[in-house]
């Protein structure tokens, strides 16, 4: 999204395999522990769907997140949707397949393929 928005911007990358994510001084800055987050200036920002509605308001990008009741919501709708149904499903099965991590994976990817089918239908559209 920063790229998207052609802002200026420092990446720095977070060991996760070392626990750099649960220091105490990353723990200061998201008490989670987790990626992403964004620090502007003085604001620190953490999740993806916040940080994309603080980009897209902060730059007064009414293109990406319009301000009317209808159009708003159904953007809304797909950061939950982005939060929800995928977060509990391919990302779900991405942790299997990535990193080993033990999860019933079957449950997940099949979930996945589902919201994938709704994604593919309403991007056909
Ligand atoms: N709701 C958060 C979830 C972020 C999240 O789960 N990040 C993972 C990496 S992709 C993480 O940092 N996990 C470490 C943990 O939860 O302890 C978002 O959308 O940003």
């Amino acid at each position: 999204m920063l790229s998207l928005l052609e802002l200026k911007h420092d990446r720095v990358s977070i060991d996760s395999a070392s626990g750099e994510h649960k220091s105490l001084d990353f723990l200061k800055l998201n008490s989670l522990g987790q990626v992403p987050l964004l620090i502007d200036e003085n604001t620190t920002i953490r999740d993806s769907q916040a940080i994309l509605v603080y980009l897209a308001r902060k730059c007064d990008r009414k293109d990406w997140l319009p301000l009317e009741a209808e159009s708003m919501a159904e953007v809304m709708q797909w950061l939950s949707f982005a939060a929800n149904e995928i977060n509990s499903s391919l990302f779900i099965a991405r942790l299997h397949f990535l990193f080993g991590m033990n999860f019933d994976w079957e449950t997940a990817q099949q979930k996945g393929k589902q919201i994938l089918q709704v994604m593919d239908d309403h991007l056909q559209e």
